[in-house]
């Protein structure tokens, strides 16, 4: 029986891991000033969910990302950014529900439009483990504190984790099918 509960377990984490989405902010057009990307309207059409991942795309020489307060998005305040990402590739895992929000701090830019408000609406039932019998803890613990201010860290820790998952994950269903068998 145990051995059932954790092979249903593991299903439920490897469903989880598998429906994570990749997002590219403003799709072919990346993150940029030019045309007039409707951010708002891009978000808007989107169904974000915790564990997904935000992918920002541009010309690092010209544009930047960082994550702000609330405030700080609505006047585009770039002055004490919670997290700044300069790599013109930079891959956001999105670890909580609510706002993530985001501008370009080069001056002008925000002004112009360039800045996203990524919304996991907040759903209380929608992200715990759908049975009691499930004994894993859900795979991110939701981190209130700031993460460290490299991106290049950040993305390389995120990905290991979920490689560390998959490996266990996959460590877990082939020893399990092998001790069933
Ligand atoms: C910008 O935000 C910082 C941090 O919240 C704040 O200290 C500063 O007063 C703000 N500047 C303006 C012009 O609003
Ligand atoms: C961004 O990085 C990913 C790998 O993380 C790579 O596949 C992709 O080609 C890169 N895109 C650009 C525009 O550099
Ligand atoms: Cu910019």
């Amino acid at each position: 029986m145990a051995f059932v509960v954790r092979v249903l377990a593991v299903l439920v984490l490897v469903l989880k891991l598998s429906m994570a989405a990749v997002y590219k902010v403003g799709d072919s057009s990346g993150w940029t000033t030019i045309g007039n990307v409707d951010y708002k309207l891009w978000s808007a059409t989107k169904n974000f969910q915790v564990g997904d991942i935000i992918k920002f795309e541009y010309n690092a020489q010209f544009h930047n990302v960082m994550r702000v307060t609330h405030a700080m998005y609505k006047t585009c305040n770039a002055s004490l950014p919670l997290e700044t990402y300069t790599t013109g590739n930079d891959s956001i895992t999105i670890t909580t529900q609510g706002h993530h929000f985001y501008m370009c701090g080069v001056p002008g830019h925000c002004q112009g439009g360039q800045k996203v408000d990524i919304n996991v609406p907040r759903t209380p039932s929608a992200d715990v483990a759908p049975t009691p019998l499930v004994s894993v803890s859900p795979p991110a613990p939701a981190v209130k504190a700031p993460a460290p201010a490299s991106n290049v860290a950040n993305s390389k820790k995120s990905h290991s984790v979920l490689l560390g998952l998959a490996g266990a994950v996959l460590f877990v269903v082939f020893g399990s099918s092998m001790i069933l068998a």
